[in-house]
């Protein structure tokens, strides 16, 4: 019988066996007889023992009726508690950000709740608020109306854990880079590969109330510099990729508002909001990516993309992510070559793509520095194509031979996988970023990529041996390159990221001479301002490696003497602003932003790049202001003139290669 029944479906069910007689029994039955029978007892009862029970009925329905009541009343005062608890905080008269942020979901702070209790139970659990108004920012529009709500959110940050409570769960995972050879924290589990669940933007994660720094002098002249360079941009090239403020007209690369893109978070950080409101407009009405466009895939990745999700964290205005997720879909093309190693272009509107013309080549950088932007696509959306796509190219760089001790050759063939023009090596032009992601994407997973961490620290090794050397007569300590054996003493002006890259890793807990290397090329690249009659570095230099009476350190050949706005100097500065608090380095980058003041600035609105930083007299303007010159250049500027480490925190913020700010995941 027993095997002959089928097995239980699930584990939980029960099962009834009726007996013949009840299953024939019936219901109505069985009821009328418990009557009856029930009747006969109580007619046997004594007058006594059934009054007796009536009494006993009587007194219970009593107690009954009044605790009813008490209950209500305290129910009632509970259900209005927690609807004022829910209750939106009044709304602060011109707090509002440009665009009102997403509000938190009130189940998100539900859950923040919860783990909160779980992690400490010690501690008082936060009070459950749902904020109006500008998103809860880790780093605050540096505004006087948002100092006014700071003052006005005094009451609620009593109730907020003590901030050295937040520190000892943060502790951990900060290490400074002081004192030897510091192991980065290994202590918490490795970064799922998979990605759950979308994330939600890091504004309204932010925990941050403490009174915002008042901005000082030096960062309202930055203001003064963006709002004019803004005005030119606007009247001449409003919606175009790039203002030529000479000629008040515009250039287009790719057709898409490149620079308007560019600069969406520098006014946000800014303050900008005006700005902001009417660039945000733009970007909704605007902004279509479904056209017949060439775009070269690491230039709209890191600008664009980039641009979009780092606008997304501040604001947390959805309209920036779906406009990335749009970007981003449209550029995974890119990705279907032999190789799985991307092509260079791709046309986003019809899905093809394609490498250079003249090659089936990509360079080393452009297909390196694009994951940090996919990845965390992936994170916020929830699709993992994006972050398979990207991490394939750096595990297959990783395990590619043809490395000179770290340090990899410029180009890459797309069909083979290959790299191809072997035997140069530079952290100039074509590789640069390259050794920045490397660092940066172990810092955004929450330092458990060890593969990623040891390209990193294998390439400095090698940059140290092969690359470089000191000059003469200041004996500046200069990366050069490295050509089929022989030594170049040319350094690009891009090489300039690479101190403040050394010095994010220093502070991450890497070696403490990565540090002291960091502070030595700084000043080095503030020489190639410094010696220069402009006080504004050209593009290349080379270094003298032997003193010669009447020469300085820097040499510029006629084809390298122009500036192009670049940032990689001041983004330096900034970093080593923040990790050293040594006030030199705001004081060179003052230096330069009058210079660019000086040489660059067009009265009518906007700056220029300029061809000859050799002759102040005639720095021939080249007509053209590029993206980065607001995206970047500013923005690092005014956070290096800034003494608030939390507007844009470091170890909550990691910048793509653009300074666009994206969060550091937290360790899963
Ligand atoms: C920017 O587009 C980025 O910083 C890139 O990594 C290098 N070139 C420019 C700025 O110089």
């Amino acid at each position: 019988m027993y095997s002959a029944l089928p097995p239980p479906q699930r584990r939980d069910f029960i099962s009834v066996t009726l007996s013949p007689g009840e299953a024939a029994g019936g219901y109505n039955n069985s009821k009328a007889w418990r009557r009856r029978s029930c009747w006969r007892k109580w007619k046997q009862l004594s007058r006594l023992q059934r009054s007796v029970i009536l009494f006993l009925f009587a007194f219970l329905a009593v107690c009954g009726v009044i605790s009813y009541t008490n209950m209500g009343e305290q129910w009632k005062s509970l259900t209005n508690k927690s609807s004022e608890d829910l209750k939106p905080e009044p709304e602060i008269p011109g707090l509002k950000p440009a665009n009102p942020a997403v509000l938190p979901a009130p189940q998100k702070a539900d859950a923040n709740l919860g783990d909160y209790q779980e992690l400490s139970p010690q501690k008082h659990p936060k009070p459950l608020h749902v904020r109006r108004g500008p998103p809860n920012l880790q780093i605050r529009p540096p505004r006087r109306e948002a100092r006014l709500q700071t003052q006005d959110d005094a009451g609620r940050a009593k109730e907020e854990p003590h901030p050295a409570d937040k520190e000892e769960k943060t502790e951990k995972s900060v290490i400074s880079w002081r004192g030897a050879v510091i192991e980065p924290d290994q202590s918490t589990e490795p970064p799922s590969s998979k990605i759950k669940e979308p994330e939600k933007p890091s504004s309204l994660e932010g925990e941050d109330q403490k009174e915002p720094v008042p901005i000082n002098e030096r960062q309202m002249a930055v203001i003064e510099a963006f709002r004019h360079a803004w005005k030119g941009y606007k009247e001449f090239a409003w919606g175009h990729d790039e203002l030529k403020p000479l000629s008040k007209s515009y250039s287009e690369w790719f057709g898409l508002g490149l620079t308007l893109i560019d600069a969406l978070d520098t006014m946000w950080i800014l303050g900008l909001k005006e700005e902001f409101e009417e660039a945000r407009k733009w970007v909704a009405t605007d902004l279509l990516f479904d056209k017949n466009v060439d775009v070269n895939l690491f230039e709209s990745t890191i600008r664009i993309l980039g641009g979009l999700l780092s606008t997304y964290h501040l604001s947390g205005d959805s309209l920036f992510l779906e406009k990335a997720k749009d970007i981003g879909n449209r550029l995974m093309p890119a990705f279907n070559t032999p190789s799985k190693i991307p092509y260079s272009d791709v046309n986003i509107g019809r899905g093809t793509a394609h490498p250079p013309r003249w090659t089936s080549d990509s360079t080393v950088a452009e297909v390196t520095s694009i994951q940090l932007e996919f990845r965390e696509l992936s994170r916020l959306t929830g699709d993992e194509k994006f972050k398979k796509a990207v991490d394939e190219v750096m595990k297959h760089v990783h395990a590619l031979s043809g490395k000179n001790d770290g340090l990899v050759p410029m180009f890459i063939n797309t069909n083979s996988g290959q790299f191809t023009h072997l035997g140069v090596y530079t952290l100039g032009a074509r590789a640069d970023s390259y050794y920045e992601y490397l660092l940066k994407q172990w810092i955004q997973g929450g330092k458990q990529e060890n593969e990623l961490l040891e390209d990193y620290m294998r390439a400095i090794e090698g940059v140290k041996k092969h690359l470089l050397q000191r000059s003469q007569p200041k004996k500046l300590t200069f990366v050069g390159e490295f050509a089929h054996g022989h030594f170049s003493a040319k350094m690009d002006h891009l090489v300039c990221f690479l101190p403040g890259t050394l010095a994010l890793g220093a502070h991450n807990g890497l070696t403490a001479d990565h540090m002291e290397l960091a502070k030595a090329l700084i000043e080095t690249c503030y020489q190639m301002y410094a010696q220069v009659e402009t006080g504004l570095s050209p593009e290349i230099v080379h270094f003298n490696l032997h003193a010669q009476k009447g020469h300085k350190d820097v040499e510029i050949k006629p084809a390298d003497r122009h500036n192009l706005l670049r940032p990689e100097t001041v983004e330096s500065l900034f970093y080593l602003y923040r990790f050293t608090g040594d006030k030199k380095y705001q004081d060179w980058g003052w230096e330069i932003l009058q210079n660019f003041n000086k040489y660059t600035r067009v009265p009518t609105g906007g700056y220029t790049s300029i061809n000859n930083v050799q002759n102040p007299s005639n720095p021939e303007p080249r007509d053209k202001m590029e993206s980065f010159f607001l995206g970047e250049t500013l923005k690092y500027m005014f956070l290096l003139f800034s003494d608030d480490v939390d507007l844009i925190n470091l170890d909550k913020y990691v910048f793509n290669t653009e300074a666009h700010p994206l969060p550091i995941w937290a360790p899963a």
